[in-house]
């Protein structure tokens, strides 16, 4: 701690120095997240002070957090779905297992995920104690959900599906995982992380969510296709008060019992991913996902002229090339087989693009 503070000058500029140090987006073309819309922004600053883990303080705050459920309850066809706003993935697959975990007891409890599942898995595995069987990919860059089936035993807890793969951008088949767990009455989490903001809004989704009768709980990130300020995630359940498994006592608080991971919770990006759902509407977010996977076709097309094949052929926006350089100053990223990745986000813009196969038409030439 400083012996003395600083002036409100000082201390801004030493801030504003240490910003400029962060890499600008127009060269980012490796981040799931984006530039937040100016519309959550300027809800995100409405609600600074906000805090969701004290609910009757915050009445009206708490109030747009069951909006935001509903919205996406509804966008995953069932209103009634249960949840609430966690701090992104991470949080919202941990939470899932813990009430996988909750719901069904076993002695010595497994959960299935595919291969290709974020590393949010093993650190939620690690904590509640569970083992992980991982579950090989098709060629398709898709969980086999034939090979999940057989992983599966009187001890597994919980069956995960990707709606929207990390690395490759692929969508596991959910309804074929869902009759799975209908068969075996499993409980089966589907990471929709990143794909719950672009599947529901593509010209063909694809099944992934409420719909099919065996999908128990569901995880969709704002803060990725979302547009929201960070940090901003949701778990939504099947059932209404499917989490109150996980209720714990919070005797002096304005609510008596709480089942979030987090005590203190942000409302400042609920109402920043809740003002982007509704200034949008589904018809405006259908524009901007036909924008990015447009982009994605475009970078596709335009790496292939340039003699790099695609590593997968995405279901959302993400890109993978069979190739071992990229220009700098970009920004982009490996997969763990060594294949180019690019996430075509909404603020990489078809100008990006163009100069990005530019500058890597010219590092090839
Ligand atoms: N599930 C899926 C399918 C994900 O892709 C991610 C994160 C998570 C869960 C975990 O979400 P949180 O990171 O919100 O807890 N996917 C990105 C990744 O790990 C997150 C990210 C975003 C990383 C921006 C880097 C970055 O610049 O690659």
């Amino acid at each position: 701690m400083l012996n003395k503070g600083l002036t409100e000058d000082d201390l801004f500029s030493f801030l504003s120095s240490r910003k400029k140090e962060d890499i600008d987006h127009r060269y980012i073309l490796s981040s799931m997240c984006t530039l937040p819309h100016p519309v959550a922004v300027m809800a995100h600053c409405m609600f600074m002070e906000t805090n969701l883990g004290d609910p009757g303080l915050f009445p009206g705050t708490a109030s747009l957090e069951r909006l935001l459920i509903e919205r996406f309850g509804t966008l995953f066809h069932h209103r009634e779905a249960g949840g609430y706003a966690t701090s992104g993935g991470t949080e919202s697959n941990i939470q899932a297992l813990r009430l996988a975990k909750a719901l069904r007891h076993a002695t010595c409890p497994n959960v299935v995920v595919p291969e290709s599942a974020h590393f949010s898995f093993k650190k939620a595995c690690d904590i509640l104690g569970l083992e992980m069987r991982t579950a090989p990919l098709g060629p398709d860059h898709r969980m086999s959900a034939d090979a999940a089936a057989e992983l599966v035993d009187k001890n597994t807890i919980c069956m995960v599906g990707v709606a929207g793969t990390t690395e490759y951008g692929m969508v596991d088949p959910i309804a074929d995982l869902a009759k799975i767990a209908c068969q075996h009455d499993l409980f089966l989490h589907v990471d929709a992380a990143f794909g719950g903001m672009v599947i529901p809004f593509l010209e063909r989704p694809v099944p992934f969510d409420f719909a099919l009768p065996g999908v128990t709980t569901i995880a969709v990130d704002p803060h990725k296709m979302g547009m929201s300020t960070i940090p901003a995630g949701c778990l939504l359940t099947r059932e209404t008060d499917m989490l109150d498994a996980l209720n714990i006592d919070t005797p002096y608080l304005t609510v008596k019992k709480e089942y979030t991971l987090a005590g203190t919770r942000p409302g400042a990006p609920v109402a920043g991913a809740l003002a982007v759902l509704d200034y949008f509407g589904v018809e405006g977010m259908k524009a901007i996902v036909a924008g990015c996977m447009k982009n994605t076709g475009r970078l596709i097309a335009g790496m292939g002229a340039l003699g790099i094949l695609p590593a997968a052929i995405p279901d959302v926006n993400v890109a993978t090339f069979i190739c071992e350089k990229a220009p700098s100053p970009w920004k982009v990223s490996w997969t763990r087989n060594g294949h180019l990745r690019i996430v075509c986000m909404p603020h990489v813009t078809r100008d990006r693009i163009e100069a990005f196969l530019n500058d890597f038409g010219d590092m090839h030439a």
